[in-house]
This record gives C-alpha cells, structure tokens and sequence, in this order.
C-alpha cells in the first residue's frame, strides 16, 4: 500500500517544533543568547563561519554557551565554501574565523580569544594557563598533528599506512591514560576547559577516521569511549554537536584532502555513511529525542522554497518528492515518489550539515526517508560533493536559510 504525498498545509499540521533560540537550549541559529538576561548586558560579539564547520569557533562558542555568557552571533563565509564578505576583512584583515568582539576590542585566535574572555569573565573551572592544563593542551596539539599526519597525506607503501596509524594510536594511548586519571569522565576532577579544547577535533578525528581509515575511535578507547558519552549529557554539546556525514564531506576542503586506506573495514564504513542506515553509527549514542522527525520537518518546512530552488531536480518534480519523503518520515507510510525523482532526493540527502540545519537525530531521520523514497523509483546519486571546495554550498544561495 502507498499513499499520496501530504501537501505543504497538511505537513504543516504535523509538527509544532519550536526552539527559543535566545534563552533555550544551545542552537545553531541564533544571531543572539541572553541566557535570561538583558540584551544590555551583551558585551561579546562571536564571528564564526555560517555552517558551523569552523573547528576553532566551536570551541569558543561551547565556552560562551558553558559559561551563559550573553553574546551576538555574525555569520561568515569560509574560503572553502564562498567569498569572504568584505565588512569581515576591513574588521580581521586575514579573513579567519574566530573572531571575538569583547567591550569593541577584537580578538583572534581561539586560545587567546579564551584567555581574554576568562581574563573578564572568570575560567571555565580550570584557567588556561593552570599549570594543570598546559600540558593537556599540549596533549591536544600532539594529537592533533598526528591525526593529519595520518588523514592528510597520501602514503607510498602500506608500511608507511601502519606507521602513521601506529604512531596516532600511540598518542592516543596517551590521551587514555590521562583521561584515567581521573574517576570522572572527563579530562580534570570537573568538566571545564581542557575538555572544551579537545572536543571540536576529537569530534572530527572520530568521524574522519571511520569514514577514511575504517578505525572507530570512540569505540576502541573506552577512556574516550566515557568521554564522548560525558560530553554528550551536556545540552551544550549537542547543540554545537555534528554528525558523521557532515564532517567526512567538509574535512577535505578545509584540510587540504584526506585519503582513503582502502581496508574492507574502511569501504563498508564509507558506504554506510554515505548511504546509511546512518541510526547505530557510532557519532552519537543518547537516545533520540522524542522530537527528531517533527524538528527535521519544521527545519524542511521552513525553508522549502530555497531547498527545491537550489536542488538540480525540476521544481515540481521534487517538490513532489520531497513532500513523499516527508509523508514517509511521519507516518511511516510508504510514499511513491515521481519517477526521475531519485537523483534529486539523494542530492539533498547529502548535503543535509548538521547542526546547521537540525541537529543529528532530526538530520538521521530525514537522510533516512530521502533514501528510502529515492529507492522506491531507483539507485541515482545526486551531483557528487567536491572534494576541493563546497561551493555547493554557498551561503549567497541560500540567503535567507542560513539565518534562519
Ligand atoms: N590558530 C587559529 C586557527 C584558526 C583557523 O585555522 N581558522 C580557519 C577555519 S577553521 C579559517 O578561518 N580559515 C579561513 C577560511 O576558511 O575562511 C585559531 O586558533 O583561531
């Protein structure tokens, strides 16, 4: 049995998601937080990059939500995805992201953008520069640079793959066993900054390495394993929090390319994270909020207009199809979409970003039904995402989404 696909009004009765981007739970969307208080006490502006992919402002912007200091929100573009607007140069002549306005003086650089801001505001438990912390962010560092030592460069010979493995695995040993240290999950006796300073690349680590090298970090490093589950009953977290897919496709351009191993492992993990079933993959283990299907509908609903325009797919042939997808992911009817549609359900399969757009259950939902219904009429792939930029997703296409 297949149904008819629900029209706009109809799809519309069947969520009623809201967010209180100023003084709710942390968001992607905001352009403001007040965390309850006046917008007289705003004296903080964080300049981070439109599609939340920018590592760097994580971390400050995970500070500012841990620490409920009330702050603006400016959106700019990445090189790898657009042109830089011109009111960001004349402000940081660079271009990069983060950038931090605190009492008019701009800061750059995300270390000493936290430095300043404890320096007003008080540190995030630990000071940056407590003689605890040091050598974790030191820690951090190292690990870091053996991360793109292994995902960065192309190898010669599988000796030089195993080599560059085994000397990430080692530092990784060395973030158990000072993850051990302590009872808690986290890094220090109290969440706090070394913990924020780890989070934005471990994050990606995880993803990057299931995805280009079939190793799954958070689940062969039980300290880590604690960690991220840790990380992840913290609402902070999960609202700057992303997913597998998004971080695997917006690595390469920003990193200068990733390479594939080519292991077994490694295929069938990039084939489940291309193609799903993307519910179990090791990016987030909370239970699914109640509220994913009727969030991913809302985000959809919202920005219809700007999702069928962009989509290569003719107009009416995917808003058809989209509105299948939709059907698909509420009432669990199947819902046969125009034949032809199948390669425009699957571009916008792919480039669903999270948070960006919804967080990483809503985003999970909608892949799936994509995927679903796009198989119903045939296996066409949508437009493959470029490894070189994401100028697929230039926010100037979007203008009025990526506010929103
Ligand atoms: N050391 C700097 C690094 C900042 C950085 O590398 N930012 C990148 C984005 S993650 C950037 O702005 N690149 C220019 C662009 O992509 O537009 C910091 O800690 O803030």
């Amino acid at each position: 049995m297949t149904i008819a696909p629900l029209s706009w009004v109809e799809l519309e009765t069947l969520t009623d998601f809201q967010v209180d981007t100023v003084n709710g739970p942390t968001n992607s969307q905001a352009r403001l937080r007040l965390f309850g208080l006046a917008e007289t006490d705003v004296r903080v502006t964080l300049y981070r990059d439109h599609h939340a992919w920018c590592p760097y402002c994580q971390k400050v912007w995970l500070w500012l939500e841990e620490k409920q200091i009330p702050y603006r929100i400016e959106k700019v573009t990445m090189f790898c995805y657009g042109k830089k607007e011109s009111w960001y140069t004349q402000k940081v002549r660079s271009g990069m992201l983060p950038a931090l306005e605190l009492d008019g003086r701009v800061i750059t650089e995300s270390d000493d953008i936290l430095i300043a801001l404890e320096g007003v505001f008080g540190p995030l438990q630990q000071s940056m520069k407590d003689a605890a912390v040091l050598p974790l962010r030191q820690l951090e560092r190292l690990l870091f640079r053996a991360w793109c030592t292994w995902l960065c460069y192309p190898t010669r010979s599988s000796q030089e793959e195993q080599y560059n493995r085994n000397q990430f695995i080692k530092v990784v040993e060395m973030v158990e066993a000072a993850l051990s240290r302590t009872p808690g999950s986290y890094f220090l006796e109290e969440f706090g900054t070394v913990d924020v300073i780890f989070t934005p690349y471990v994050e990606r680590m995880n993803a990057s390495l299931y995805y280009y090298k079939g190793y799954s970090l958070r689940e062969e490093n039980p300290r880590l394993g604690a960690w991220f589950d840790g990380m992840e009953r913290r609402p902070t977290y999960r609202g700057t929090q992303s997913d597998f897919h998004t971080h695997v496709h917006d690595l390469p351009p920003q990193m200068g390319g990733c390479y594939e191993n080519g292991t077994p492992q490694m295929l069938l993990n990039k084939a489940r994270v291309d193609n799903g079933p993307w519910e179990g993959l090791p990016d987030v283990t909370y239970l699914e909020p109640e509220t994913s299907r009727a969030e991913a509908l809302h985000r959809v609903i919202k920005h219809r207009n700007n999702i069928i325009r962009v989509n290569p797919g003719e107009n009416k042939l995917f808003d058809a199809a989209l509105r299948c997808a939709l059907t698909n992911m509420m009432t669990g009817e199947v819902c046969l979409p125009p034949k032809g549609s199948d390669s425009a359900l699957r571009y916008l399969r792919d480039r669903i970003s999270v948070p960006r757009d919804m967080s990483i259950y809503a985003a999970k939902r909608l892949r799936e039904s994509l995927e679903k219904t796009a198989s119903l009429v045939g296996d066409g792939q949508g437009i493959p995402l470029p490894f070189n930029h994401r100028r697929d997703q230039d926010p100037i296409n979007f203008a009025k989404s990526v506010d929103g």
